[in-house]
């Protein structure tokens, strides 16, 4: 029998915290003059904090310094902050918890996947820190998705080769670094848009029971 791993990206899987980058990301540009959209937002998805300040002034096409970026990353992270830190576990969106409990049930273990550096503090908010058996998030990779590193990193604790970990996405840029690796892919969303997933589903209610069991 194969043994697999999980691997879970965070923002648009587990928990929709994308809202709360886009008011965050909304309040910045309004202070540097431009608008900034719900479409424009979705430029950034699964983006990692410094590149989506890059895409953000190249829409409002404005040119910062260095030092200057640093500042409103780090103001924006504040905002950012103020909305997370009153999140809790109403906000895991639905199935997640099921597909949890069903992996536990399996004795199938699983990491965290996320290019957010606020990772640990938004799983603690909505009261799944403890269930995974490691988290990766944007502290321990140098390298950006579609780079397979977190993905990587995510399997040494699995203990498990890139083939026989699944990985729940949803972003491209997600699933272009899962299947770089060999991983086996799962997009999450709009099917047209993660059309290089090897399963699609638009979101984890959809995941039917005995998913995993025939991966198995
Ligand atoms: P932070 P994920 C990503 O989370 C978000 O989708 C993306 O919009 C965000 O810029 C990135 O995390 C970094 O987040 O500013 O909290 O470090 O989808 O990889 O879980
Ligand atoms: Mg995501």
């Amino acid at each position: 029998m194969n043994k697999i791993g999980v691997i879970f990206d965070l923002d648009g899987v587990i928990v929709d915290t994308a809202k709360y980058h886009y008011l965050a990301w909304k309040e910045l540009a309004k202070e540097l003059g431009f608008e900034f959209t719900e479409n424009h937002n979705e430029l950034l998805k699964g983006v990692s904090r410094v590149r989506s300040l890059d895409i953000l002034l190249n829409i409002g096409k404005v040119h910062l310094s260095e030092g200057k970026k640093q500042a409103y990353l780090e103001s924006k992270n504040k905002d950012y902050l103020n909305y997370i830190t009153k999140m809790g576990p109403e906000e895991i969106l639905p199935g997640a918890k099921t597909i949890l409990d069903t992996l536990d049930n399996l004795n199938i273990q699983y990491v965290l996947g996320s290019a957010s550096k606020n990772a640990p503090l938004i799983l603690k908010q909505v009261g799944l820190f403890d269930r995974f058996s490691g988290i990766v998030d944007g502290n321990s990779v140098s390298k950006a998705k579609p780079d397979p590193e977190v993905f990587l990193i995510g399997s040494k604790i699995l203990e498990l080769p890139p083939k026989n970990c699944v990985v729940f996405e949803d972003a491209i840029a997600g699933i272009e670094a899962a299947n770089k690796i060999n991983m086996i892919s799962v997009g999450i969303g709009n099917k047209k848009i993660l059309n290089k997933a090897n399963y699609n589903f638009n979101n984890l209610t959809e995941v039917p029971e005995n998913f995993f069991e025939k991966l198995l």
